[in-house]
């Protein structure tokens, strides 16, 4: 509702263009979209211009769509009021203002001078078109217009989540393989977004523009979903004078989101959830854009990598981080960048992008990919490297994804990328990785390969350890939707196989994101940022796994923590839950933040539970900060069966 009203207000008035295919010059086009019913566009009459005329509405951005309105010209009466009246016509679309589809055929309207409307099933379109081919009243060749518009589809809410539990069910629930919600609505493409603490709601953003990163820098287009009401805003950040398209993403000890570097490649923005303020933190000492950023154990942000700047500054992107007490950032010589380069054709310009990073024990970083080279990180003094092996025989993961779903153990799930960033065939391969010691050398196994080859596909971790593989596509090319993946696949850590899940609506490809939310559920959006092309998708679609359901797909009754001891624990402390039912397993699971196939805040913890009388529990936070890495997580319940609790919030500190 309020994004509906939100684009009547700010869009449809201000942000429409007309382009008409003739005009008599007293009578413009322009005067069919000025909201004043007493102006009109006139087709050209002297000398007479002949059907058909053609008004084109530029909507500015890809807009889901579903009706066209027609005002008749309502400044005079009597003699020639009508004239100019639209009988036959047809209504068409188009993403690009070259390839047209007909939504509306060879309909007449009545030669009247009532507001006309016609609707038609809900289309994604940039322009729409009216082509008039005769006059309701045959007086003459001429079109008129006192107002043209559309009817937005209105936004519908996440509604597949279920909310209200069933009264009983069957013991041995069998596998559900989850449902997709209806296409939400968004102001802009996703083509990053963080959780934001501890609303649950995500912080979505594009670039400078809402569907293009070219046209101006020095601020970014933002937008925020609220996973329980539906309800999407929008705002233009420009008090950081930064386009935060490509950027570096990492949240801290405090939930704020720690965003570098990108199309305007030296600056710092800093969101602070609490005040919901954002701030200019300090410069970087190197221009970077395509870095990756992590959290350490000690409340420091490290990053590495990030060449995707102008040409004279590509290369030699060495470590560097970020302390938040001194706000100030220092490179770390000790760190090059050299060894994580992968072999791809773009150079420096692609080869040290989107690092697979995680911050772990003693303030240290393990790099697991994407090169099939994997390496430690020091952060302590001016920085240390050691070569940690390769990724078994994986070869360059370019966009492929890396998710630590068991933080006690260690392991990590890497699956997919490509060896170039662009043309180039995707793999399917899956790799686990398990960690212990920094410096240490991880232990690799090639797994059971998923079933599609992806590149710019995301993957999330959830409650029960499942990963969630979205999107993507089996040859990358970016702001291309050729070779989409549409169907996502999820791995059992037990079984250590995929599972094929069901069709989601809109391709999710370069520049998409997914990222679970509180409920246990997947939101995935954006894809494209690529101006006037056809692959700009400024829409979610939220994914509820199987274990929401019961087999016979009606919504499984899900157990309530319903009292949490603290909402602020240190590490190595315990906490007490009491749930409404029985429940037999806990997990924690990091906020995160998504960009670019890039997540290096989700985590996941497993937690082994003391049970208490009365459906109490107590679960101990790991004691190492480089496992617990503090921040915001979600406490997930769930019971005999899998069903997972909506999350309660804990801030885990030093
Ligand atoms: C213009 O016409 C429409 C349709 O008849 C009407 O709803 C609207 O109130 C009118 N606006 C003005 C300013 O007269
Ligand atoms: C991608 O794979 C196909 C099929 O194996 C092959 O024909 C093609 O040459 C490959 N393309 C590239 C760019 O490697
Ligand atoms: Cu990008």
């Amino acid at each position: 509702m309020h994004f509906v009203a939100l684009l009547l207000g700010l869009r449809l008035v201000a942000g429409i263009r007309i382009t008409v295919s003739d005009a008599q010059a007293i009578n413009p086009g322009q005067n069919a979209i000025d909201q004043n019913n007493l102006s009109l566009w006139h087709s050209q009459y002297q000398p007479t211009v002949g059907f058909p005329h053609r008004a084109t509405l530029d909507l500015e951005v890809a807009t889901w769509i579903n009706g066209f309105t027609y005002l008749p010209r309502q400044d005079v009466t009597g003699s020639g009021a009508l004239n100019g009246n639209i009988g036959r016509h047809d209504i068409q679309i188009s993403l690009d203002n070259i390839r047209w589809t007909t939504v509306v055929s060879q309909t007449t309207y009545a030669d009247t001078k009532t507001l006309k409307t016609e609707t038609f099933a809900a289309v994604n379109a940039r322009y729409v078109r009216i082509i008039a081919y005769t006059e309701a009243g045959n007086r003459g060749p001429w079109t008129s217009a006192a107002e043209l518009g559309v009817l937005l589809r209105s936004n519908s809410p996440a509604t597949t989540t279920p909310t209200t539990p069933t009264p009983s069910q069957p013991a041995g629930q069998t596998s559900h393989l989850g449902k997709w919600g209806s296409v939400i609505q968004l102001p802009l493409v996703a083509a990053g977004a963080f959780l934001v603490p501890t609303s649950g709601k995500l912080l979505i953003f594009s670039a400078s523009g809402r569907t293009d990163f070219e046209s101006a820098k020095g601020f970014t287009q933002t937008s925020t979903y609220d996973p329980t009401t539906g309800v999407v805003t929008q705002r233009e950040v420009r008090n950081t004078q930064h386009d935060m398209f490509c950027p570096g993403l990492s949240l801290d000890f405090n939930g704020r989101a720690i965003v570098t570097g990108g199309n305007d490649n030296l600056p710092t923005s800093i969101y602070d959830p609490l005040t919901d303020v954002w701030t200019r933190g300090p410069d970087m000492r190197l221009r970077r854009g395509y870095q990756s950023s992590t959290t350490l154990s000690n409340g420091r942000v490290f990053q590495i990598g990030g060449g995707w700047v102008p040409p004279a500054d590509r290369g030699g992107k060495i470590g560097e981080i970020y302390d938040p007490t001194t706000n100030a950032w220092t490179l770390l010589p000790g760190c090059p960048v050299t060894p994580m380069l992968t072999n791809d054709r773009g150079g420096v310009f692609r080869s040290d992008n989107h690092g697979w990073l995680f911050g772990w024990k003693g303030a240290s970083v393990f790099q697991a990919g994407p090169s099939t080279a994997m390496n430690w990180y020091g952060t302590s003094g001016s920085g240390t490297q050691s070569a940690a092996g390769s990724r078994g025989t994986d070869g360059d993961s370019m966009c492929g994804t890396a998710v630590m779903f068991d933080a006690t153990k260690g392991s990590i799930f890497t699956a997919g990328g490509a060896p170039h960033y662009e043309e180039a065939n995707a793999s399917n391969r899956v790799h686990l990785i398990t960690i212990d010691a920094p410096g240490g050398r991880p232990t690799t196994t090639a797994l059971t390969s998923m079933t599609y080859a992806r590149a710019f596909h995301n993957s999330v971790v959830l409650p029960d350890g499942q990963i969630f593989t979205t999107g993507g596509q089996s040859y990358a090319r970016p702001f291309s939707d050729a070779t989409a993946i549409m169907q996502p696949e999820m791995w059992d850590p037990q079984t250590q196989k995929f599972t094929i899940l069901p069709r989601h609506q809109i391709p999710r490809t370069y520049h998409s994101i997914a990222i679970l939310l509180l409920d246990g559920t997947v939101f995935t959006g954006g894809g494209g940022l690529c101006g006037g092309c056809a692959t700009n998708h400024l829409d979610a679609e939220v994914f509820s796994p199987g274990y929401l359901f019961k087999s016979d797909g009606s919504p499984a009754k899900r157990p309530i923590i319903n009292s949490l001891s603290a909402t602020s624990a240190a590490v190595g402390s315990k906490l007490t839950v009491t749930t409404d039912i029985a429940v037999t397993k806990f997990s924690l699971i990091r906020y995160g933040s998504a960009t670019h196939t890039v997540n290096t805040d989700q985590r996941r913890i497993p937690l082994e539970a003391v049970v208490g009388t009365g459906n109490t529990y107590t679960v101990t936070i790991p004691q190492d900060p480089g496992v617990a890495l503090p921040g915001y997580w979600m406490l997930f319940a769930l019971d005999s069966l899998g069903v997972p609790s909506v999350a309660k919030t804990v801030k885990i500190t030093l």
